[in-house]
């Protein structure tokens, strides 16, 4: 139940009721997406207590080998490299795999996909996506293939897998290395088995934000002993021993207070995705016949996180996207926009690229429809039907809302 302080029963009776343009706030505290998922508080805190007696804070301490062991459980692989959040992990893969020159990747992902890459000097080529999941098109792949192309980066984008076979195939034909970004997609099925397996190496993000985090934190997963241990190295600045260094290395270890915390969070695992697949049946129940906006659909196979609820505002609509965002944060109700704009509109890609545009219609035109709603434990039913109220009265009244807007300016 909406908890009396957080959401005010506040049905709109008119524009002017609307917290933008004067009127009270549907929601007295804000939803965010992002909120974070925790585990058991008591079972967190032992274990904090337990890492101060045990006076092993970092470098490989007991936490982050029992964090390591679940999350390569979880995910299939025979090995799971612990790092301090999924950027730093995206590196330190990308690296051990030797990728140079240039790395195919989707346009519509978070910006860290792309910087990971372009941190270290390689160039990110820009592919598009498929407008039915978000997830890069493996017939757009071969077009941004150059002599300098190394590899290609998929990412599971919302938590759904994206065409590893069809990717895999094009890079064996090309010789390329293939990995994965699955910052959104811990605990969910590809085609065959768990995210994990595919390629050399897969990412998992733990931050704050993502269904089951660690605070800060990240991972590697494969099946390939030496690129394991190769990363083993680099993610400790290359020491193989006390006074060895082997290899060039960063550092990109997670604490034990973070595995700690992941740990307790994955006990909850299966619960948190309960509420997470609960809040977007009562999402999709509730936004239901409301013209111009649907939810993202999902396969109708498989293990998902359910961790993001994305909807798309689609042009039919009777209020833009950017309307409606700029409306619900009013009400304090903080849904986002997440990926616009596309990284290729970001910098520095936007100087470097400045026509990346044309190849990519489907990014551009998901990243302007796209709208993420808040979930997880701190959202419950009550918010969402007085959210999706609150939305389908802004439809409804869609035109006398903009040009309201538009006086205001
Ligand atoms: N690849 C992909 C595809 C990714 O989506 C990401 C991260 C990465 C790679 C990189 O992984 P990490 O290096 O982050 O492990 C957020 C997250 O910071 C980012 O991790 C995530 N993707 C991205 C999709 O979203 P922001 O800048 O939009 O929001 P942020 O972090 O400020 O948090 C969003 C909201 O969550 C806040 O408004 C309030 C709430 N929040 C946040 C934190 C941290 C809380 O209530 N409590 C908190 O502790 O990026």
């Amino acid at each position: 139940m909406c908890r009396p302080n957080r959401c005010l029963n506040t049905l709109k009776k008119s524009p002017k009721d609307l917290a933008l343009l004067g009127g009270p706030k549907a929601f007295t505290e804000p939803y965010h997406v992002g909120r974070p998922n925790l585990g058991d508080r008591k079972q967190l805190m032992a274990r904090l207590n337990d890492i101060l007696d045990r006076r092993w804070l970092s470098n490989f301490g007991h936490y982050v080998q029992e964090f390591e062991k679940k999350i390569a459980e979880i995910s299939g692989t025979k090995h799971a490299i612990a790092c301090s959040n999924g950027t730093v992990a995206l590196e330190i893969a990308s690296r051990a795999l030797n990728l140079h020159g240039e790395v195919i990747v989707p346009a519509f992902t978070f910006i860290a996909t792309a910087h990971a890459l372009q941190w270290q000097e390689i160039t990110p080529v820009f592919a598009d996506v498929r407008a039915h999941d978000h997830n890069l098109d493996p017939a757009q792949i071969e077009r941004h293939i150059t002599p300098k192309t190394s590899g290609i980066l998929g990412v599971h984008l919302w938590g759904q897998a994206c065409d590893t076979e069809a990717i895999e195939a094009i890079a064996k034909k090309r010789n390329l290395q293939v990995m994965y970004d699955a910052s959104h997609a811990f605990g969910c099925d590809a085609a065959k088995g768990p995210i994990g397996g595919q390629g050399r190496a897969t990412v998992f993000s733990f931050h704050a934000t993502k269904f089951i985090n660690a605070g800060e934190g990240g991972a590697v997963v494969t099946n390939d002993d030496e690129l394991a241990a190769k990363m083993r190295l680099m993610k400790n600045f290359g020491f193989r021993t006390y006074d060895e260094v082997i290899h060039v290395g960063t550092n990109g270890k997670m604490d034990e207070f973070s595995a700690a915390l992941g740990l307790t969070n994955l006990e909850s695992m299966e619960e948190i995705v309960a509420v997470n697949r609960r809040n977007r049946e009562t999402y999709r129940k509730e936004l239901e016949g409301i013209p111009g906006i649907r939810l993202l659909e999902y396969r109708p196979k498989g293990r998902f996180n359910y961790q993001y609820v994305i909807a798309e505002v689609d042009k039919s609509c009777a209020i833009s996207r950017d309307s409606l965002v700029k409306v619900l944060w009013a009400e304090n109700f903080l849904a986002r926009k997440y990926f616009w704009p596309g990284c290729h509109r970001m910098e520095p890609y936007k100087s470097l690229f400045p026509n990346a545009y044309l190849t990519l219609p489907v990014t551009e035109e998901v990243s302007s429809k796209i709208l993420v709603l808040p979930t997880g434990q701190t959202v419950d039913g009550e918010a969402i039907r007085k959210a999706a109220e609150l939305i389908r009265f802004v439809v409804k009244n869609g035109p006398a809302i903009e040009k309201e807007l538009a006086k205001k300016g």
